[in-house]
Parts: C-alpha cells; structure tokens; sequence
C-alpha cells in the first residue's frame, strides 16, 4: 500500500525590530491582514512585544511586533528595551526596520549591531519607499546589498503594500522546518483585554498631543458580559493632575471623545456590543517606577 506522506511545514518567530515611527506596526498589520498592533503618527506608540501570527499553506510565522528601540532614560524606556533584547535572543529570524525618510543621523545602527551579534538571519527592509523618488530608492537598496550579513535587503511600503508578499516569502524560506506552534485559527497570543488596552490607549495618541500620551497607561479592572453586552471598566493612569485635567477636557468633552471612538474600535475587535467606562487616575512617576511598570504589564512580574 502507498503510504501518504505527511507536508512538510515550516513554523516559526519573525522579530520585527527598528527604531521608534520607522513603521513597525504598520508593517505587522500589514503582513498579518489585521489591525491587532496600534499605529500612531507619534513616535514611542508600541509598549510591548506583541506576537501576530500568521498561518499559511505548510507554514506558519508568528511575527512579534516590538516597541522602537531608543535611549533608556527612564524605567519605562529601560523595559522597552530588554523586552526588544529578549525577543532578538528567542526568535529564528530578525526583520531590521529603517526609515529612509527620517531626517535624523540616527538609522538604528545600535539594533543593528545587536542583531548581528545574536547570530540570527536578518532581513533588512527599507520602508516607506512609497515616499521616495524610484532612483532614490533602488540606489538605498543596492547600496546595501553588499552587506553580506543581511539574507535579503528589500525596499518596501508597508503603506501601500507594495513588496510585502516578497517580504513574507523571504521569511518562509529562513523558517525553521517543524510542526505549527500555535492553531491554525490563532490570532496572537495575548488575551482580549490586552488589545481593549491598547485600542483606548491609540485613541489617546490620537486625540491628544505632545507629552501626556507618553506619560498615559491603561489598565483594564473589569472585563465581563452583561446582558449581550461586553462591559469594560478601565483605569488611564497619568503621573500628575495636570494631566488629568488635559485629558478629562473641558466639560469632561476630551475622555468622552477618547471614549467613544475606543468603543467603537473595541466592538470592531470583539465583534460585540460593548460598554465603555473610562476613570482617570493620577499614579505619581509611574514611568519610573518598577512596582507601577510590573502592575500595568510592561514588566515582568517574577
Ligand atoms: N509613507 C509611509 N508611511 C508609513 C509607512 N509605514 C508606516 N508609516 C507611517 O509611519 C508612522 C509610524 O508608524 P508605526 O507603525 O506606528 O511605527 P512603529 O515603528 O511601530 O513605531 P513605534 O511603535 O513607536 O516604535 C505612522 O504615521 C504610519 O502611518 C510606509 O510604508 N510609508
Ligand atoms: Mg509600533
């Protein structure tokens, strides 16, 4: 009797890493076909590393979508970091990000140099072609290509699109062979309340400006179902009263407009009715204080 064989399939991590606003997230949406990383125009948006997976025919990739990697002025920035530094060490492959449009001198040369010594593949992409002349772009790619630590150097816009299926087959042929590590209907590996987070917290990016958002975290103190409805109650911690009242707003109109357009994210998500409360709480220094970082979710907490 002829005996069938099993495919061969290929799983693995791809550790998406890059300074801040060079369009990380972005890209992780793109590639995945979801919108489960926040995307803001401010730099220093994404906190955590956060797995998105994607599962096609004989393989699956879990791309985990890393905060920008920066100066450690704080504790706060101190844990971006090690949570960038602790995901290059556990994944098979590194997708370099750089932003050839930025003005600044800085092209992530540090990342860059950390990636190589963790000895994993890289891939380097330059985003954001989109907003480069052609010849511009072609010269920045081939200039790069001599580089023989990078696998592959690859122009792409996460915008538009454009390259990213070359990305993704890029990938597929650094994945190690081996069985899918998560379902095949898996999303990510965070929960639910995570994601309601971080959509109220890109709310804030996007309706409010400078500092405050920086200086903004979200926790979640009730997640239950209530009469077909989700019912959300969620602390936004800031670290001084004069931020409360910039982001309570005249009339109390800015957290209701923070409010609203969350909720109206947040049911686009959980595909559910949902109802949304919003409390706004001074935690004093948070962004420098370990016990305040463990307690939101940006440390760990052993
Ligand atoms: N023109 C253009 N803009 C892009 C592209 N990709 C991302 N952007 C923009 O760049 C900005 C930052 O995008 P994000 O995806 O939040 O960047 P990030 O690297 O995840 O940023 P952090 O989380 O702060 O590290 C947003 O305004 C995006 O719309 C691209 O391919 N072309
Ligand atoms: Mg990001």
């Amino acid at each position: 009797m002829e005996r069938v064989r099993p495919p061969i399939t290929k799983a693995g991590f791809a550790a998406i890493v890059g300074l801040p606003n060079v369009g990380k997230s972005t890209l992780v949406n793109r590639l995945t076909d979801t919108k489960l990383s926040i995307v803001s125009p401010k730099a220093q948006t994404t906190r955590n590393t956060v797995s998105v997976i994607l599962t096609l025919p004989n393989a699956q990739i879990i791309f985990q979508d890393t905060p920008g990697f920066h100066e450690a002025t704080t504790a706060l920035n101190q844990a971006f970091v090690e949570s960038v530094l602790r995901t290059i060490k556990m994944t098979d492959i590194v997708v370099f990000v750089i932003d050839p449009t930025t003005k600044k001198s800085n092209h992530g040369e540090e990342i860059e140099r950390l990636a190589v010594q963790s000895g994993k593949p890289i891939i380097l992409v330059i985003n954001k072609i989109d907003a480069l002349d052609k010849k511009v772009a072609e010269d920045l790619v081939s200039k790069r290509l001599s580089n023989k630590r990078f696998s592959s150097v690859l122009g792409i816009s996460a915008l538009t699109g454009y390259n990213c299926d070359l990305l993704i087959n890029e990938v597929i042929k650094l994945l190690p062979k081996g069985p899918y590590l998560f379902g095949e209907d898996d999303l990510s590996d965070m929960p639910e309340r995570f994601f309601a987070t971080e959509l109220i917290r890109e709310q804030i990016l996007n309706l409010l400006v400078q500092e405050v958002p920086h200086k903004t975290a979200v926790t979640i103190e009730t997640f239950k179902e209530i009469e077909n409805r989700v019912l959300i109650q969620a602390n936004i911690h800031v670290e001084r009263d004069s931020q409360k009242k910039i982001l309570i707003g005249k009339g109390g109109n800015m957290i209701k407009n923070i409010g609203t357009a969350a909720r109206q994210r947040i049911e686009e998500f959980l595909e559910r009715s949902v109802r949304l409360e919003l409390f706004v709480k001074v935690s004093p220094n948070w962004t420098r204080s370990t016990n305040k970082l463990k307690e939101f979710g940006y440390l760990d907490s052993r």
